[in-house]
């Protein structure tokens, strides 16, 4: 299968590919209100399959919908096993899983009243989301003219669909530059994320990140942070400038879809000696293991399941 078949999960039901439509007065399509996950399932080196964080994705699902006022009509125990479904219904082994809620339609206008709210859940194959290039070699970055959200105009801890369009703003004006991706700050001017990662730099062996404020809580961020300090590496979620960036021996990108990207470049300056650096491909290495199934010691993050 590629993301073109298969079958979709929707409200319930398994429906082919090309029958899973919505109306086109469909709310959200309209004004975005809409809130998703995207998580990644690993063929383990053993043979087996994992899920990586399902329940938090899940959560986290439950989370955006409770800031956006949406009642999702199943429970998380029931999304987790229609997810692990959905992997077995299209004998995926390893790819990417997109579920997403969504306000149908029924009355148009901002209010949503009391339109139904829809789930369906996708999977894919997917490879390297900057290629696989990007994470041997690092990217090239670029600052972008866009802010970040201002956490009193969008929801920064929800993964809502309107929160992307910032994003596909953001990232046209990179690929029109020949960038990667872009860095994207907050609306005071300090470093916030990419386009859909968080960031870490790191300077004489410490690890700094964003706090949580106009970044998304990114559960990579957090297995990072939480690998590294069991490491021994000291990680500080604190504020830093563009030029701090600059000036950083190393710095990477953190996603589910991008994993752990290196950042090579940033506006024209190249990041340490202009490669991959050496604490970034240690902390890659553990992070693959780990998804992989390699590093018992973090199996609790697993949700092994026979395809
Ligand atoms: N910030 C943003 C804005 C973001 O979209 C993501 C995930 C992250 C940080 C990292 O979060 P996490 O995946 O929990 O570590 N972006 C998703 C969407 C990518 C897409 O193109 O769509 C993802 O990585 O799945």
């Amino acid at each position: 299968m590629d993301q073109n078949s298969g079958k979709i999960w929707f409200n319930g039901q398994f429906v082919p590919w090309e029958d899973a439509q919505v109306h086109v007065l469909t709310h959200t399509l309209h004004y975005g209100a809409g809130v998703f996950e995207g998580i990644r399932c690993y063929k383990c080196t053993d043979g087996s399959s994992e899920v990586f964080r399902l329940e938090e994705h899940v959560e986290r699902l439950f989370d955006s919908a409770k800031v956006m006022q949406m009642e999702i009509p199943f429970s998380q125990e029931e999304v987790c096993e229609a997810i692990i479904n959905s992997l077995r219904e299209n004998k995926l082994k390893e790819g990417y899983i997109r579920p997403l809620a969504f306000i149908g339609d029924g009355k148009m206008g901002v209010y949503p009243g009391d339109n139904p709210i829809n789930l369906i859940i996708a999977v894919w194959p997917w490879g390297a989301y900057l290629g696989e290039e990007a994470l041997q070699k690092g990217i090239r970055v670029k600052t972008s003219s866009y802010s970040r959200h201002h956490p009193n105009v969008m929801m920064t801890k929800a993964k809502i669909a309107g929160n992307y369009v910032n994003s596909i703003l953001a990232k046209r004006e990179a690929f029109a530059d020949n960038y990667d991706e872009c860095l994207m700050l907050d609306v005071d001017g300090y470093v916030a994320e990419a386009t859909g990662e968080n960031i870490f730099i790191i300077k004489n062996s410490v690890l700094k990140t964003p706090p949580l404020g106009s970044v998304l809580p990114g559960l990579t961020r957090d297995t990072v942070i939480t690998l590294a300090r069991d490491m021994g590496y000291t990680v500080k979620e604190q504020r830093f400038t563009r030029d701090e960036i600059y000036i950083a021996d190393e710095a990477f990108l953190t996603g589910t879809a991008a994993e752990l990207t290196p950042i090579r470049e940033l506006d024209s300056r190249k990041i340490g000696a202009g490669e991959a650096g050496a604490v970034t491909k240690l902390l890659q290495n553990e992070f693959f293991s780990v998804v992989l199934g390699e590093n018992l010691k973090y199996a609790g993050w697993l949700y092994n399941f026979e395809t």
